[in-house]
């Protein structure tokens, strides 16, 4: 029972949005999908369809590179890998599809999952068919439901990463919706019979018939490492332990970062911590967090739709009675908590049972082959050749783990044969560098991203040796638009895209990831980047007290003079 009658914090009287009509009439999200798939003639899904292939973790796109000589329709697929984890064999399928049916590359993202990208519509049943015959799947990547389930992908120094990991793919599959669309479509092939009463009528146990108003995202971390950026998450667990082993989870709710331009009514915002669960509890809890969203979360307009804006606007204490009279207990106040860091593990390390494990940089989690560097083709030998595990992170690289240490060496050979170092790998700010795909496959992007950051790096790199600054590391975060796929507004310096060529600049969030940054330029144009960082760099490097980090000067000097100033 709830407390209140549920009653959304949309207008009154305001009508459902799109989405929640074709939800309405279509609850087992099949869509016409089948038969479009099975025309050759069909070029592409229509506009309703498109809505129902994102809860199958495809998205319809057209290469905006090639916009000149019409919409070259390519497809994107991400795939659901909670806590980013897979076996040798598991990856090689993933790189096997992207060869044979993408465009060559694997796309980690930054919830810890891999995108194909350029699948064009013939190879799109043959590699959903093939992955889920690898016993993998995409369903819930995208859509109005429960996403990639994050959690630290570091293998073990404790008891704890194992417990936690096992945890995440718990909840990754107890939100997991339940349709019959998914199986039916992509793997037998045939379209559902959308008239007989179980399809028609067909009622999510979880989540209705409705699903949920919007995305809902959920991440599992570890203190002092706050590598999922677990605050910027729908739903998030801190891992407490007491005497080595754990204990349960400090909860948290309605972290988000999407926002628009020139809507003031849609920001980034970090989640309330809500109260301490024990592990036992954690089903219970996240479906009772994902039923609020459900039930309270606005369907008249898809940009106030999150559940952040819930508890914005009806808070936190308010959030937690609803949960306890929904959970039938009271729960115990947050344990202390304290993050000192975000970021990968880079290099050799070695486990708590003794294997080996290796964190690489991908630049921009792009998997490929280029001259001299050819990353794709190496870890293809190191799968076949010594069976690690792949962990995706969430700063879109990877860790090779539960290797050999008798195998270390010849890895490192198979890497250095391909172009690839494992110490010094490259610069700091590059290893703690993100950046979104934006052009010329994400139908939102305004300006380049993935593309243009490394570039922009070589330049900030040159700057940070002019001021003598080079080992330095800063968070830095590019996203092509203001949707905030990079996690941009967490990031010490972070860019967001407003146009060809121009970004909005933000300045001053913290080394553990846990205080949004604030804008400093609404627009800067890129040949001015440098320019525009050069005279707080200089600063930087002169007034800083001790190791004292950018984003924390900036927040000292920058913003505290402006509001002195005002
Ligand atoms: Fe994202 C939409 C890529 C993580 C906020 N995101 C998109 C789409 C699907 C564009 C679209 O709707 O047509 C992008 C596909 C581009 C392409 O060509 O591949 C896209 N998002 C990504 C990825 C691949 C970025 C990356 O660099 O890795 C990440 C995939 C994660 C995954 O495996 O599930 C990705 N997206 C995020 C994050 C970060 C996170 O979750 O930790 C955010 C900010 C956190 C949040 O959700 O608030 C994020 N993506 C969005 C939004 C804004 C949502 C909102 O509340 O307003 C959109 C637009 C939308 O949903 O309408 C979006
Ligand atoms: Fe696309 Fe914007 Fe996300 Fe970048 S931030 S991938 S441009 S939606």
């Amino acid at each position: 029972m709830s407390a209140t009658a549920p009653v959304s914090i949309a207008p009154p009287g305001a009508k459902p949005s799109r989405n929640e009509e074709l939800k309405t009439a279509i609850p087992t999200l099949a869509g016409n999908l089948a038969a479009t798939l099975n025309d050759p003639s069909a070029l592409c899904f229509s506009a309703d369809d498109e809505q129902f292939m994102k809860f199958h973790g495809i998205y319809q796109q057209d290469d905006r590179d090639l916009r000149k000589t019409g919409k070259h329709y390519i497809w994107m697929i991400r795939g659901r890998i909670p806590g980013g984890v897979l076996s040798s064999r598991q990856y090689l399928v993933y790189d096997r599809l992207a060869t044979n049916y993408g465009n060559q590359t694997l796309r980690i993202t930054s919830r810890q999952s891999f995108q194909f990208h350029g699948v064009v519509k013939s190879g799109l049943g043959p590699l959903m068919k093939q992955l889920n015959e690898a016993m993998m799947d995409t369903i819930a990547a995208c859509g109005d439901v429960n996403r990639n389930v994050m959690a630290p992908p570091a293998p073990a120094r404790n008891g704890l990463q194992a417990q936690v990991l096992a945890d995440a793919s718990r909840v990754s599959l107890a939100l997991a919706p339940k349709t019959k669309a998914y199986h039916s479509i992509w793997v037998e092939g045939v379209q559902l019979d959308l008239s007989a009463p179980e399809n028609k009528d067909f009622v999510d146990p979880l989540y209705g018939q409705t699903y949920l108003p919007r995305k809902f995202k959920t991440a599992f971390a570890i203190q002092p490492t706050n590598d999922v950026d677990i605050l910027t998450n729908c739903l998030g667990y801190i891992a407490i332990e007491e005497a080595g082993k754990l204990i349960g989870y400090n909860l948290t709710v309605g972290g988000g970062l999407g926002r628009s331009h020139g809507n003031e009514e849609t920001y980034p915002r970090i989640a309330d911590v809500i109260g301490f669960i024990t592990p036992e509890q954690l089903i219970e809890v996240s479906q009772n967090v994902l039923k609020i969203h459900r039930d309270f979360g606005d369907r008249t307009n898809r940009k106030h739709a999150r559940l952040k804006y819930v508890l914005e606007e009806k808070g936190a204490a308010w959030f937690r009675e609803e949960l306890e009279t929904r959970l039938g207990c009271k729960l115990p106040d947050a344990k202390p908590f304290k993050f000192e860091k975000q970021g990968d593990h880079f290099g050799w390390d070695t486990a708590a049972d003794g294997t080996k494990f290796l964190g690489l940089y991908v630049e921009a989690g792009r998997i490929k082959d280029k001259d001299g560097y050819r990353l794709k083709t190496a870890l293809v030998k190191i799968a076949e050749q010594f069976n690690p595990e792949f962990r995706l992170t969430p700063s879109q690289n990877v860790i090779l783990a539960n290797i050999a240490a008798a195998d270390q060496a010849a890895v490192t050979q198979v890497l250095a044969d391909h172009g690839i170092p494992v110490a010094n790998q490259t610069t700091a700010i590059r290893r703690a560098s993100m950046a979104c795909p934006s052009m010329p496959t994400c139908g939102l992007g305004l300006a380049e991203s993935e593309r243009y950051l490394p570039a922009l790096m070589t330049n900030i790199e040159g700057l940070l040796a002019e001021v003598g600054l080079s080992e330095q590391e800063i968070i830095i975060r590019m996203t092509g638009c203001p949707n905030g796929c990079a996690r941009p507004y967490m990031a010490e310096i972070g860019f967001v895209g407003k146009g060809p060529g121009r970004y909005q600049l933000y300045l001053g969030g913290n080394e553990a990831c846990t205080r949004l940054n604030r804008l400093y330029k609404d627009v800067v144009k890129d040949p001015e980047i440098i320019n525009e960082l050069r005279p707080l760099l200089t600063r930087y490097a002169q007034e800083r007290v001790g190791a004292e980090r950018f984003g924390d000067w900036v927040e000292r000097a920058v913003w505290k003079e402006t509001a002195a100033a005002n």
